[in-house]
């Protein structure tokens, strides 16, 4: 605990250990060339050190936003450092975030209920990020969960999940969630056939009734939510539709899904059926299905669909009738299909063929333009003929996945799962350039903005399935592996590993980090989970205990250091709801709420408004608390629920406390509040004594600090009040309160004072 030293002495012993910190590390090191030796580094080590190496308050040049697979996450991390920032909760509950403990955001979990049954696990697979014409923006990031079909956004002002919808349709998802152009719509489609309507229906049915989907949700940029009253299906053959993708420039306007076990093969191992995997790698070839979504959008809004679920479908009658709906044929079991920068190819990858075919959407057009069909599939859709829509074919090594495009021109990556490679090649001319190993089997790949009309190339991550040998062992279950390479040369170069102790991701998006603009903090008694004033929130001063409708709402804030209220008595039974607003304007001032046998805890960032509600069903005492380390004082912030049992009279004995003061602890603390004084005016001196409004942050910490000063004048005058009357017990603890928010005054003068240093301000002319 802090002692009650002067805060010159405080200053004194902060800059020597500064210096001796400095000392001891040049004395440590030795040259690089001992460091090389001893660590066992080669020169291209080093290289690639240099490359991705970021020095202490260094930032990275982009973002990535990672699915986090069964995690139910979405992670954040940094390009070149791969230094993780975040793990944004979206289907799971999250205890650092509250996510799915305080009110506000059990309700956003709410939302994903499928037949109002609570899913607490999401297995998250494409994040994608809102775009305007075709580039990423980066105002929201959407991302599925393949497990139970639902999209959720995130708003990217705060890296907080607002909304999650269920698909009224589907039983499985993949294809999810792809963003056109504009974002005028988040594609999501089926995975595994099923009814769309719900209920039983015999396999035996398969062929007539089970069915794949595309949804087109609707996304509203001003409100920052999906609208499933302006959101459509599209009903599609019981084929197992898989990754999606939109066209632009010349394919705007169209959408583009693939599919796997065009067989519709139905399994049945147990009865000695060849199992799923035989009979769906039978064919040669499977489809893309390509869907008019303008067109489509057209016919929603004449009305020509069909309710299921009380959600709009347009038929396959009606979608082959009108011409929105087409097939071509994508060599066997292919997996991603991905849209040229500039729109006018798309190449898709066959899981089980060595070749990415390279489709030419001018030649499908003028086929569709001119009627020239290749013949019909069982559900009368019309399929068009695979050679005369192919731009190239090009073997690019077994198994291959996924493609992302480099700013240079015509270069594109594919991920080979089976010979654990990235292949870089020309898509104009059909040639190979360049392969790197990576370890081991990659799924997914990412170059920087490698999906946009303008690919920002540099770097590429190879999301690996398999780590195997490439970390310490950590048991059975394995992090996974994502390695980052160098693009920028001719020659592939490998980085960096960084293991993934999280889940398994599928696809990333990667976003220059100067197009995000997130908040410092929330405006004062912000809900967070409705973007708008909390009905809950209170301030500084106006904190109550209010009775309301059978429930006691406890309106209260919490700042450096403690919890208003601090002691909360109800009686057994009593249903009790606390809102807690975070009333701190500083940067990185976060407190956490925890209670003993309650099951929670809030992270209320500054101005945030967050509420837990809760039946004191047990008699007792239940210390709550400050979960994050805010300030000295921090273990200070603190406070008792104390449940009363039933028909016992509430007490109101004098508090006892351990310690009475006299006059002669007053004067002792007035001269030590007197002589801190006289330290912080020093340190105000000194900041104003320099150029320090050319210093945003230096600006907000002084902000911060007249918040403090204020608070301190506050105590202070209590103090003299009660000294006036003679308690000098009272007019003692509220000189020490008075210390207090000169402590915190203090420390961020400090905070401010090493910024200038670091930073070359200048003394003021
Ligand atoms: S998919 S790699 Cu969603 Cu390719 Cu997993
Ligand atoms: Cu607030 Cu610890």
């Amino acid at each position: 605990m802090m002692k009650k030293k002067s805060f010159a002495k405080i200053l004194t012993t902060a800059t020597i250990s500064l210096g001796l910190a400095g000392w001891a590390a040049s004395a440590w090191a030795g040259s690089l060339e001992d460091v090389m030796k001893a660590r066992g580094l080669t020169q291209k080590d080093l290289l690639a050190a240099a490359k991705t190496y970021t020095p202490t308050g260094g930032r990275d040049e982009f973002l990535v936003f990672s699915s986090g697979g069964q995690s139910g996450q979405v992670m954040v991390y940094g390009i070149p450092s791969m230094r993780i920032l975040k793990y944004i909760a979206v289907f799971t509950p999250e205890p650092w975030q509250g996510y799915g403990f305080d009110d506000e955001s059990k309700a956003v979990l709410a939302q994903g209920k499928i037949k109002g049954k609570t899913i607490n696990f999401g297995d998250t697979h494409h994040p994608g990020i809102t775009e305007t014409n075709g580039d990423t923006d980066g105002e929201f990031l959407f991302i599925n969960d393949k497990a139970n079909p639902r999209m959720a956004v995130i708003d990217l002002k705060d890296f907080e999940t607002k909304q999650i919808v269920v698909n009224p349709i589907m039983k499985s998802e993949h294809g999810g969630a792809f963003v056109s152009p504009n974002s005028d719509y988040v594609m999501e489609a089926s995975q595994y056939p099923a009814p769309l309507e719900n209920g039983y229906v015999p396999l035996s049915k398969f062929n007539e009734k089970y069915r794949g989907a595309v949804t087109y949700w609707k996304f509203d940029r001003k409100k920052g939510r999906l609208d499933p009253s302006k959101s459509f299906s599209l009903e599609l053959p019981p084929y197992s539709q898989d990754l999606s993708d939109f066209g632009k420039g010349p394919s705007d306007g169209w959408s583009f899904t693939n599919s796997f076990c065009t067989e519709r093969y139905i399994g049945g191992i147990e009865k000695g059926r060849p199992p799923f995997e035989a009979g769906c790698s039978q064919k040669d070839t499977d489809f893309v299905h390509m869907v008019n979504w303008k067109k489509a959008a057209e016919l929603f809004k004449a009305g020509k669909t069909t309710m299921i679920n009380g959600h709009p479908v347009i038929m396959m009658d009606t979608a082959v009738k009108e011409g929105i709906l087409f097939l071509i044929p994508e060599p066997k079991s292919p997996h991603g299909v991905d849209v040229t920068p500039d729109g006018k190819f798309f190449i898709i990858a066959g899981k089980l063929d060595t070749h990415a075919s390279v489709y030419s959407f001018a030649k499908i057009k003028a086929l569709i333009d001119a009627k020239d069909y290749a013949g019909k599939d069982p559900y009368g859709i019309p399929i068009l003929d695979l050679k005369k829509t192919l731009h190239t074919q090009v073997q690019v090594g077994l198994g291959p996945l996924h493609n992302q495009y480099d700013s240079k021109e015509c270069i594109v990556y594919t991920s080979i799962y089976v010979d654990s490679q990235i292949t870089k090649w020309n898509y104009c001319t059909g040639k190979v350039l360049d392969k790197i190993n990576i370890h081991y089997n990659v799924g997914h790949l990412m170059a920087m903005e490698g999906d946009t009309a303008h690919p920002k190339g540099k770097y590429l991550v190879s999301l690996n399935k398999l780590a195997i040998d490439r970390f310490n062992p950590v048991g059975p279950l394995h992090p996974q592996n994502h390695q980052l390479i160098d693009i920028s040369g001719d020659k592939m170069q490998l980085l960096y590993d960084m293991p993934v102790p999280l889940g398994e991701p599928h696809y990333a998006v990667a976003i220059q980090a100067s197009k995000l603009k997130p908040k410092v903090r929330y405006k004062l008694g912000w809900n967070s989970r409705e973007d708008k004033k909390s009905i809950w929130r209170t301030r500084p001063g106006r904190e109550k205990i209010v009775k309301k409708d059978g429930v006691t709402h406890v309106y209260g804030t919490l700042i450096r250091s403690h919890i208003t209220p601090e002691i909360i008595e109800v009686e057994e039974g009593e249903k009790v709801s606390l809102h807690f607003t975070n009333v701190e304007r500083a940067q990185d001032e976060t407190h956490g709420f925890a209670i003993n046998n309650f099951n929670v805890n809030l992270s209320v960032e500054p101005g945030k408004t967050a509420s837990f509600t809760f039946t004191a069903d047990k008699p007792g005492v239940y210390p709550y608390y400050c979960t994050e380390f805010c300030s000295a004082l921090h273990l200070e912030m603190q406070g008792y629920l104390l449940v009363r049992p039933k028909g016992v009279k509430a007490s109101d004995a004098a508090v006892s406390e351990g310690q009475t003061y006299t006059k002669a602890d007053y004067d002792k603390q007035i001269k030590n509040n007197v002589a801190t004084q006289g330290v912080i005016d020093s340190v105000v001196g000194y900041i104003t004594a320099r150029n320090f409004k050319s210093f945003k942050s230096v600006v907000a910490l002084v902000e911060d600090a007249t918040d403090q000063l204020n608070f301190a004048a506050d105590a202070k005058k209590k103090s003299e009040e009660f000294a006036a009357k003679g308690d000098y017990n009272n007019a003692t603890l509220w000189a020490q309160q008075w210390f207090q928010y000169q402590v915190k005054t203090a420390d961020i003068g400090l905070r401010a004072k090493t910024y200038l240093d670091e930073h070359g301000a200048v003394v003021n002319k």
